[in-house]
């Protein structure tokens, strides 16, 4: 099979950077020579979009279940999209700013006390990035950075059990991906869908400067297996 680009998912707690250290990845690689596309979760400005960004807003009400599904088909809509950018004829890397990893760890931690696995499934399939980064933060030092802001999440208890079930995620995320390297070409020995926890609790450049690190042999050998499909791939599940 020929090289294709990656797909790279950077996750975390609110405050963590995300938005920031996404963004300085971006230009890293474009600078590098490494054409990319930038995308983020949810993405407000679809139909469905504006829909979600209603809701975080408080502008409108709905029931837990369905806001759900609909950040799940926010990621369907764009899914293709992803894929294709992939399978581009000249390379491009996909960057993308949260991905299924949030949709799961916000819902499961409202007090609906809303399963896991019922969290999951609808994102079941999804095209899997090759590489999540994700942003580890502590409550207290997100709060420093100018406490929590007017949408609806952003509540400090809420924040606690964000954390512990992305924790869960993670956990499971390494151990498949662990597994699956068994079978699989590994992505430079992480496995496949390999997940990477960073400290984000430090200076901006630092945690830039580790991010880039990791990701800058990566994205110059590329993968040489197909675009995994998320909890259905051997190594994703
Ligand atoms: N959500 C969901 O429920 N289901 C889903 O499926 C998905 C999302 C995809 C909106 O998401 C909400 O949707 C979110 C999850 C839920 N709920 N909450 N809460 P969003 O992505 O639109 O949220 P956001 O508000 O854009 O991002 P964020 O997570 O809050 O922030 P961030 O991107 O991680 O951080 P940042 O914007 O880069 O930085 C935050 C501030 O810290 C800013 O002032 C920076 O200048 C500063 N900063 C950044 N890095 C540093 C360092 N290293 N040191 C000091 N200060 C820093
Ligand atoms: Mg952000």
């Amino acid at each position: 099979m020929p090289k294709r680009t990656l797909f790279i998912v950077i996750e975390g707690l609110d405050r963590s950077g995300k938005t920031t250290q996404t963004a300085i990845l971006h230009e890293r690689l474009v600078a590098a020579g490494h054409d990319t596309k930038l995308m983020k979760f949810p993405d407000r400005t679809t139909a469905i979009g504006k829909m979600i960004d209603s809701y975080l807003k408080s502008e409108s009400e709905l029931d837990d279940h369905a806001i759900h599904l609909l950040f799940s088909a926010n990621r369907w809509e764009l899914a293709s999209t992803i894929t294709q950018t992939l399978l581009h004829p000249s390379p491009i890397t996909v960057l993308c700013d949260r991905y299924a990893f949030s949709g799961i760890a916000f819902t499961a931690s409202k007090p609906a006390d809303i399963p896991f696995e019922w969290c999951r499934a609808p994102d079941v399939g999804l095209p899997a990035p090759d590489l999540t980064i994700f942003l580890d933060i502590s409550p207290e030092t997100a709060k420093e950075r100018g406490g929590y802001g007017e949408e609806r999440y952003e509540k400090e208890e809420m924040q606690r059990k964000v954390r512990a079930v992305f924790g869960r995620i993670g956990g499971e995320m390494i151990a498949s991906s662990e597994r699956g390297d068994e079978e699989h070409a590994s992505l430079a020995q992480g496995g496949r869908g390999r997940w990477v926890m960073i400290d984000a609790g430090r200076e901006c450049e630092e945690v830039a400067k580790e991010i880039w690190t990791l990701v800058e042999p990566l994205v110059k050998e590329g993968a040489d297996t197909p675009i995994g499909k998320l909890w259905i791939d051997k190594g994703l599940k």
